[in-house]
């Protein structure tokens, strides 16, 4: 049996749930993985148990049968995008793939990263994370709104980031434009592509959508 560690509120983990949803798979009814919900409010990833699973107290963590660890969203995916399910959300090809690459690390490095830092700059749950300064918050939330021009751009006319179908670049931008409510960042005001990208994904993948019943 293989062990998921996930935190159902917070992005990085997100991005597992969503890639298996969108797969058409339910991460609580899978037979070969049991989730582990991480709670932050209780600070689950800084006990000694889970510092023993991810000595970087965070999430995702995937535990493989043979008590391998990914302890990293990135590789979390890559392995469940190959594991499971019929289609890649990877790219069906060499060069989607590529592209599918490029979009996701601008989308993560430039909108999402900068997003959390300014949350864990400004949040009072996170000053036992990072020596919080305060000046940061602002120009990284800038920083993530500027790089959003580009996305807005790249959605003119297309539904998806790359290609016809939805891809992990899809699920990652998406991820970035929710989390950016919590800092005032409206996904409704970032132009009109990035708002009807944020309510088809929103549709499918918010946070209460994908909730247990
Ligand atoms: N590079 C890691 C970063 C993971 C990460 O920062 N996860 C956050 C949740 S989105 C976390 O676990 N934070 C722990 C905390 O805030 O104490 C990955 O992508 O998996």
């Amino acid at each position: 049996m293989k062990t998921l560690y996930v935190t159902r509120t917070a992005p990085n983990p997100r991005k597992a749930l969503i890639l298996l949803a969108s797969k058409g798979i339910d991460v609580d009814d899978m037979d070969d993985i049991t989730v582990v919900d991480i709670d932050f409010a209780s600070n689950d990833q800084m006990s000694d148990a889970f510092t023993q699973i991810n000595p970087m107290q965070t999430v995702p963590v995937l535990k493989l049968d043979d008590g391998t660890i990914l302890n990293d969203s990135q590789a979390v995916c890559e392995y469940l995008d190959r594991v499971y399910g019929e289609r890649s959300v990877m790219g069906n090809d060499v060069v989607q793939r590529a592209q599918v690459c490029s979009m996701r690390r601008i989308a993560e490095f430039e909108v999402l990263y900068n997003l959390m830092l300014a949350f864990q700059h400004s949040h009072p749950s996170k000053a036992q994370l990072v020596e919080q300064v305060p000046e940061f918050v602002v120009p990284s939330i800038a920083r993530a709104t500027k790089a959003l021009t580009y996305f807005e751009k790249s959605l003119d006319g297309k539904e998806y980031l790359v290609g016809e179908q939805l891809s992990f670049a899809d699920i990652v931008l998406y991820l970035g434009l929710d989390f950016g409510k919590i800092l005032k960042v409206n996904p409704d005001e970032q132009g009109e592509n990035l708002a009807r990208f944020y309510n088809m994904m929103n549709e499918q993948f918010s946070i209460k959508k994908m909730t247990k019943a």
